[in-house]
């Protein structure tokens, strides 16, 4: 198949949320470009088929990053002789693509450790990064109970429950508006969440309902964790950049005709509820997001 296929196919997928997870999405774009870089693009074939990844999610802030990194490797290679600035590339996109699927075994490692024998722990939506961590706490012999919010519209609940079932944790499937009797009832100690951006201010964006449980478990006195790779920190939030909350079709929530429907995907949760963020470079507390994006990407206000 042409690159340009493989990037609209790929653009697509994102799109109508065969590809999803933010992690993933990323990784599957970065992926869809390294195809066209090896078909031997110019500079400029390469931002047009970026151009064509990069609406496909408005909130997933891994993806213009990835997107973005990807074109600054091509600049930096566009002096050089072709045949040795194609293979530069090919081999720095094939690197960034490892790492950033390396990234989530690391948070992984660090996010296991958190998790004690007993623990009950509380998710919303689907992420691989938190399925990843628990997936890692199980097999190191721990034991402990999730309960899953099924995360409507898309129910990507039932992702996790099959996931974490197949991984050997004990879970259980919850509606979302039992998330708050459930921490109570249930003595959840942890709610572990993963993120598809992360502010610089240490506001997260994930999916709807997250803030909601984020303010329950504040009032049941429950932890508060995000667990993400630093792909999703966004860069343009530095400069008061505002992420669009992606709004999908009325029927992912009902098929009465002629019924007015707000679906947003996602929300912001607000710092302050937030007691920590798990990264592949470690545990911070949300207010030291700005100093990864600094550390880790060079990104200053200066
Ligand atoms: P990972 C998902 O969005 C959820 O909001 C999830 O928490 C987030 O992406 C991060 O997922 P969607 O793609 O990258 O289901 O941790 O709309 O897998």
């Amino acid at each position: 198949m042409p690159a340009i296929q493989n990037v609209k196919d790929t653009a697509e997928k994102i799109k109508s949320m065969e590809i999803r997870g933010a992690l993933k999405i990323a990784v599957e774009a970065s992926k869809a470009l390294q195809s066209v870089v090896e078909e031997g693009a110019s500079y400029d074939e390469l931002v047009k088929a970026a151009d064509v990844l990069r609406d496909s999610r408005p909130t997933a802030v891994s993806l213009p990053n990835a997107i973005n990194y990807i074109l600054h490797l091509a600049e930096e290679s566009e002096n050089l002789e072709p045949a040795v600035a194609k293979a530069m590339l090919i081999a720095d996109v094939t690197n960034f693509v490892k790492e950033l699927e390396t990234s989530i075994e690391k948070i992984a490692e660090i996010g296991a450790r958190l998790i004690e024998e007993g623990d009950v722990i509380l998710t919303h939506c689907n992420s691989k990064t938190v399925t990843a961590i628990l997936a890692k706490a199980r097999k190191d012999g721990k034991k402990f109970k999730v309960y899953a919010c099924e995360t409507r519209p898309r129910w990507q609940g039932h992702i996790t429950v099959k996931e974490l079932k197949e991984a050997g944790v004990d879970v259980t499937l919850i509606v979302d508006s039992a998330a708050y009797h459930t921490m109570r009832s249930k003595c959840v100690k942890k709610v572990m969440v993963g993120a598809d951006t992360v502010y610089a201010n240490g506001d997260v964006i994930n999916k709807i309902g997250t803030s909601q449980v984020a303010l329950a478990a504040k009032n049941a006195g429950v932890e508060f964790i995000v667990c993400t790779e630093s792909i999703k920190f966004s860069p343009e939030s530095m400069m008061g950049a505002v992420t669009e909350i992606e709004e999908r079709e009325a029927n992912e929530v009902t098929d009465i005709p002629g019924v007015k429907v707000f679906n947003p995907a996602f929300d912001v949760t607000q710092k302050e509820l937030i007691h920590m963020i798990v990264t592949e470079h470690g545990i911070i507390p949300p207010e030291a997001a700005y100093q990864i994006l600094k550390d880790k990407f060079g990104w200053t206000l200066d």
